[in-house]
């Protein structure tokens, strides 16, 4: 099983595509096991950002995501990382793939609705700038048996 951190983004909240955004993740059979509400501080985009930070696009980015609250949620899965990533699309919305979030909502690089941890070791990073350990919530689905086999764990 493996845990990735979502945040629907100003623009996602604004738009009024939560609710799309986290079905299309229950529908696929992934686990929202943690979610809250948020406005996010300059001092916690650069945290979040910090690959980014000494970036030229970075001074927008950070307007951006503090502009308006976001949610994030924690997700859990079989490969989650890269389910969700893919179900997210490329990084614009004008070269994501139909079908994605991304593909099907977004036709710009900076308001591209939804971010996803690109691997373990971001998601263990951003899950932990978000939430705390009491504040996430595993737990068994029971419509687990019709989602997928018993030997796919
Ligand atoms: P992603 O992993 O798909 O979220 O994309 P990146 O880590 O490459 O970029 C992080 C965020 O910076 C993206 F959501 C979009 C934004 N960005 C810009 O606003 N301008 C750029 O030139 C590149 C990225």
């Amino acid at each position: 099983m493996e845990r990735t951190l979502v945040l629907l983004k100003p623009d996602c909240v604004q738009r009024r595509l939560m609710g799309e955004v986290i079905g299309r993740f229950e529908r696929k059979g992934l686990n929202v096991i943690a979610m809250k509400m948020l406005q996010v501080t300059p001092d916690l985009a650069k945290k979040h950002y910090a690959e980014h930070v000494s970036k030229p696009f970075y001074p927008n980015l950070e307007q951006f995501i503090t502009a308006s609250p976001i949610v994030a949620l924690v997700v859990e899965g079989l490969e989650a990382i890269r389910v969700v990533r893919e179900m997210l699309g490329a990084t614009s919305g004008l070269k994501a793939a139909p079908g994605t979030i991304r593909g099907d909502f977004s036709s710009s690089r900076q308001m591209n609705l939804v971010h996803a941890s690109d691997g373990p070791e971001a998601s263990a990073r951003e899950i932990e700038l978000y939430f705390s350990q009491d504040q996430i919530f595993a737990y068994e689905p029971t419509l687990k048996p019709w989602f997928r086999a018993d030997d796919e764990a």
